[in-house]
């Protein structure tokens, strides 16, 4: 399908830090491939002046996620340190970007860029209706923030050549979901400015 960017859209940019990179803590296969689709799309929104939001883990140290805290995963995006940033080569506009972190409190987790942020009013503040969604995880943080993004009435638009998942059954699974919930699969050739 074809679709144009409009002024209502926005561009979510999930998780784009070093410990989800190949190699980092908790690596994305072929993460790092995807930045340069990525950046392509981030042009193509800072050319319309397009609000794009980059969201980052930003866990304490004890976070409940971790495995010696009672979570299923290595301690990783650990905020303020190396693995925590975003990944060095992905473009990140000077203005019109807004940075959102989750999974700030020790007890809670948030797979979702909406999840305890402000994200939804930042962009109802600017009238967006559609979120075109790019980033890791495709079977964790961007499902979950696609779902959320549904969930709150906006109609979501999944970036396929922008996305890679941990696990690959789960990540077939996850965007089928996602289908079923009305979000789009587009590719970069398929979205026009
Ligand atoms: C994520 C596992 C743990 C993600 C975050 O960004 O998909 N996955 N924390
Ligand atoms: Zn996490």
């Amino acid at each position: 399908m074809k679709v144009a960017i409009s002024n209502r859209d926005a561009l979510i940019v999930v998780d784009m830090q070093n410990d989800f990179m190949p190699l980092g803590v908790l690596p994305v296969k072929e993460a790092d491939r995807i930045v340069p689709v990525i950046n392509n799309y981030v042009e193509k929104f800072e050319r319309k002046s397009l609000p794009v939001f980059f969201t980052r883990d930003w866990h304490p140290e004890n976070h409940t996620s971790f495995r010696d805290f009672g979570g299923v995963w290595p301690s990783h995006c650990v905020a303020g340190t190396e693995g925590a940033k975003f990944y060095p080569g992905l473009k990140i506009p000077a203005d019109n970007k807004f940075i959102i972190s989750k999974g700030t409190s020790p007890e809670f987790d948030a797979y979702s860029g909406f999840q305890g942020t402000i994200l939804d009013s930042l962009l109802k503040e600017r009238g967006i209706r559609r979120v075109f969604i790019c980033g890791v995880a495709t079977d964790f943080c961007v499902k979950n923030t696609a779902l959320g993004a549904i969930n709150l009435g906006y109609q979501v638009f999944i970036l396929s050549d922008g996305i890679k998942g941990v696990f690959e059954d789960l990540s077939e699974t996850s965007l089928k979901l996602l289908m079923e919930e009305g979000a789009s699969l587009v590719s970069y050739d398929e979205v026009s400015v």
